[in-house]
């Protein structure tokens, strides 16, 4: 017979981790690194989103990536090729990525070789919302092939999202989704900061890499 306790396993484990968040990011600020999370839907286009910021911005800071997944290899090779270095976090069966896999993941990196640092969550709108990684910014992208009604489904997540990506616009009128709604619905969910993209086309990219230049300077 098992003995049935009460423990609350769910509020020490966000605690710890908030501690350890904590800690990143105060070793984040000593090196100078300003820190994306980019979390997500399954598909939306995180990777391209970080690839073509890689590429908009390599020029003027020096880039670093972890790539979680559930397997990391394939995101971690596509950002790799450029030119930057990046470390893999497969995560085995978790959906999401905690400050504690951060932690190791930087353990032997020197972090005096970066400024920027792009974190790929793992793919998935409900987990990754609880767990501060010791980032300076949150980012949540959602593409419009996951329906227009994605955004309502999901509210918290897009509360603490400083910047929303709605991206895949060029497929809207494919898919029957409204961009301008999935829009209006994050700003109701409290998301900071709203822009429409679609990697495919570029349309968008000035306002993603604006973003992060602004997030930049201001840390
Ligand atoms: N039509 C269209 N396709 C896109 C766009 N952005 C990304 N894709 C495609 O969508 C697919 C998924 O893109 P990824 O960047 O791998 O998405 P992800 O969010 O990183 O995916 P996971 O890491 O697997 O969760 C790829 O086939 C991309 O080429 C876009 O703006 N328009
Ligand atoms: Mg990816």
């Amino acid at each position: 017979m098992h003995k049935v306790s009460d423990v609350k396993m769910g509020q020490d484990i966000l605690r710890i981790n908030r501690h350890i968040a904590s800690e990143n990011r105060e070793l984040f600020d000593r090196h100078g690194i300003t820190v994306f999370n980019v979390m997500g839907a399954i598909g939306s286009g995180k990777t391209c989103l970080i690839e073509h910021a890689i590429e908009m911005l390599k020029g003027e800071y020096r880039i670093a990536c972890i790539a979680g997944d559930v397997v990391a290899s394939y995101d971690s090779e596509r950002m790799a090729r450029h030119g930057v270095p990046v470390i893999p976090v497969s995560t085995g069966k978790e959906c999401h990525l905690d400050a504690h896999f951060v932690e190791h993941a930087l353990e032997d990196v020197d972090l005096a070789s970066f400024d920027v640092l792009f974190i790929e969550n793992v793919g998935n709108l409900i987990c990754p919302a609880d767990f501060d990684l010791g980032e300076h910014a949150k980012v949540v992208v959602v593409s419009v092939s996951e329906g227009d009604d994605i955004v309502l489904k999901h509210p918290v997540i897009f509360k603490t999202a400083d910047l929303t990506v709605v991206n895949k616009v060029d497929i809207a009128p494919y898919v029957g989704a409204s961009a301008e709604k999935m829009h209006k619905d994050a700003v109701s969910c409290g998301s900071s900061s709203v822009i429409l993209t679609s990697c495919r086309k570029g349309e968008g990219l000035a306002s993603w890499v604006s973003f992060l230049r602004s997030v930049i300077k201001g840390t």
